[in-house]
């Protein structure tokens, strides 16, 4: 969209590709104590998975070992796993949740 100056000269000349930020995947640790339902919350809560999508994701982790919960930019999976393991903790389980570099 150029609205012009007025003067002839366009605003926008160009459109040079704007570089692709990093991608961060936001992944869930298995462990022994936190319970299904409420790694299942959390899927739903903070990854807007649909009930059967975070059932699957926590079997996932639960038989494997870790699974990836989401794709983000850097401040957004920080913000993600800050408040999951905030949220973790304040429900007194040990649920841990990382980010690693694509
Ligand atoms: N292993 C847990 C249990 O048997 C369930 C669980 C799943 C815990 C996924 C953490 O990220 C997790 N209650």
């Amino acid at each position: 969209h150029d609205p012009g100056s007025g003067h002839g000269l366009a605003v926008e000349t160009s459109r040079p590709e704007l570089a692709r930020p990093p991608l961060f995947q936001v992944v869930l640790l298995n462990d022994d104590f936190t319970p299904m339902d409420f790694v299942v919350e959390v899927l739903r809560g903070f990854f807007a998975m649909d009930q059967e999508r975070a059932v699957q994701v926590m079997l996932h982790v639960h038989t494997r070992g870790k699974g990836v919960c989401g794709v983000f930019t850097r401040e957004v999976a920080e913000t993600k796993v800050t408040q999951v393991n905030e949220y973790s903790r304040t429900h007194q389980h040990p649920l841990l949740c990382t980010m690693e570099k694509l």
